[in-house]
């Protein structure tokens, strides 16, 4: 089965990569008020010039200092598009003024309800559910159960990246995923496979995975970007300081939420540079990766500044130790459902896409609750029937 195509929504990030490798978004797309028909982006201010080639190919198009409650950024600049222009821009093919238009469709349009991706990992190890399936066919049913469930990817991984855990041989976990994401493919389920080594995601592509999904973001192994952009692959592109190893040995960060989201985007390019399109890329901040409890809390509650990356996001907190920190309780890694579900409200509250989760069933039903709080339901969901009423 074909990997579903990321949302095209949030092109913004590349259309910036495109103007210069230093002219990314630092807000995203906004209304110009005064101006209904103009629409306007906040761009970083280095690298964007009024005389921009491909700005001026927008006509009416033209930069301005972007003016925050302390008055006009010199870091920040505001590109201001006439809609007229943007239309006229894209009969004409040009590649930088259909983004705009995918851009400000996405302001007419609420974003899609996020994807579920299901964890099942074939390991000894892992920290939650490792040693859990005692052969392939446990784990084929319990891929299939997840995707009965509503996980539109059944994210398969063959090594724990637990922090302190050791790299396990490439052929040894090759042998342990392949058996699984060939079953699971055959079975017309969208298999991802959560791995660092290009020689892994290779086997797994091979044996019918469509998404390969990598904690290091192409750092792990040179080979990786190239193989993803050469198989036309749906790539996960997540973020780690340092190795699984010595990830959690004191990590530090200024300000958590603006290092990460420039590391990402520091990967976003990496991965469009090496040929990769950009409606195939993902981005994931990496909860629990090289960052300490307060490093992520401070992603989740600021989640929604990620989305000016202008890729899809996707988060994995599932049943992970800040759940555990953050009820100051020695909650055992199984036992973290209810403070999962609390994650996931934030992340959809936040802009997620994509959710890595074990508890499928219910955190489907955790992000329908929370997309409905935040937007209402949709005008044809049926209205359940109330109970009877017992004598
Ligand atoms: N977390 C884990 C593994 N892969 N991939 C993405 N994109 N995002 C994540 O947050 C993420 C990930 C770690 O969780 P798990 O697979 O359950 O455990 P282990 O590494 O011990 O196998």
């Amino acid at each position: 089965m074909p990997a579903e195509t990321p949302d095209p929504r949030r092109l913004l990030g590349p259309l910036a990569l495109r103007l210069g490798p230093r002219a990314l978004p630092a807000r995203g797309p906004a209304r110009v008020p005064t101006e209904p028909e103009t629409y306007a982006f906040a761009l970083r201010a280095d690298g964007v010039a009024a005389d921009d080639r491909t700005i001026a190919a927008l006509a009416g198009a033209h930069v301005a200092p972007f003016v925050t409650a302390g008055g006009p950024s010199p870091r920040q600049v505001l590109l201001q598009v006439p809609r007229a222009s943007l239309e006229a821009a894209a009969q004409l093919g040009d590649e930088a003024a259909e983004l705009l238009l995918d851009v400000r469709a996405a302001l007419d349009a609420p974003p899609p309800p996020p994807r579920l991706m299901g964890v099942l990992n074939v390991t000894p190890d892992s920290f939650s559910d490792g040693g859990k399936y005692a052969g392939i066919d446990q784990a084929v049913a319990a891929g299939r159960r997840m995707a009965d469930e509503g996980a539109a990817w059944i994210d398969v991984g063959g090594e724990s990246t637990r922090p302190g855990a050791a790299e396990v041989p490439a052929d040894e976990e090759r042998d342990r995923v392949v058996p699984v994401v060939r079953a699971l493919a055959e079975a017309g389920l969208t298999v991802s496979i959560d791995t660092r080594k290009a020689a892994v995601a290779e086997a797994a592509l091979d044996a019918g995975a469509a998404v390969v999904n990598d904690v290091s973001a192409g750092l792990h192994d040179d080979r990786m970007l190239p193989l993803v952009a050469e198989r036309d692959a749906v790539y996960v592109a997540m973020h780690m300081r340092g190795t699984p190893a010595t990830m959690q040995d004191d990590p530090r960060y200024e300000d958590p939420v603006a290092e990460v989201a420039e590391e990402l985007r520091a990967r976003a390019a990496a991965c469009l540079k090496a040929g990769m399109a950009p409606s195939k890329i993902v981005l994931d901040p990496g909860i629990g990766f090289g960052k300490s409890v307060h490093h992520n809390l401070a992603l989740l509650r600021r989640l929604v500044e990620l989305r000016s990356l202008g890729l899809p996001l996707c988060l994995g907190v599932s049943r992970k130790s800040f759940i555990a920190h953050a009820t100051g309780a020695d909650v055992p890694a199984d036992e973290r459902v209810g403070g999962t579900a609390a994650a996931v409200a934030f992340c959809v509250l936040g802009g997620a896409d994509w959710l890595r989760v074990h508890d499928v069933a219910a955190m489907s039903q955790a992000a329908a609750v929370a997309r409905a709080i935040a937007r209402g339901v949709h005008p044809t969901t049926p209205a359940p029937t109330d109970p009877p009423v017992r004598p």
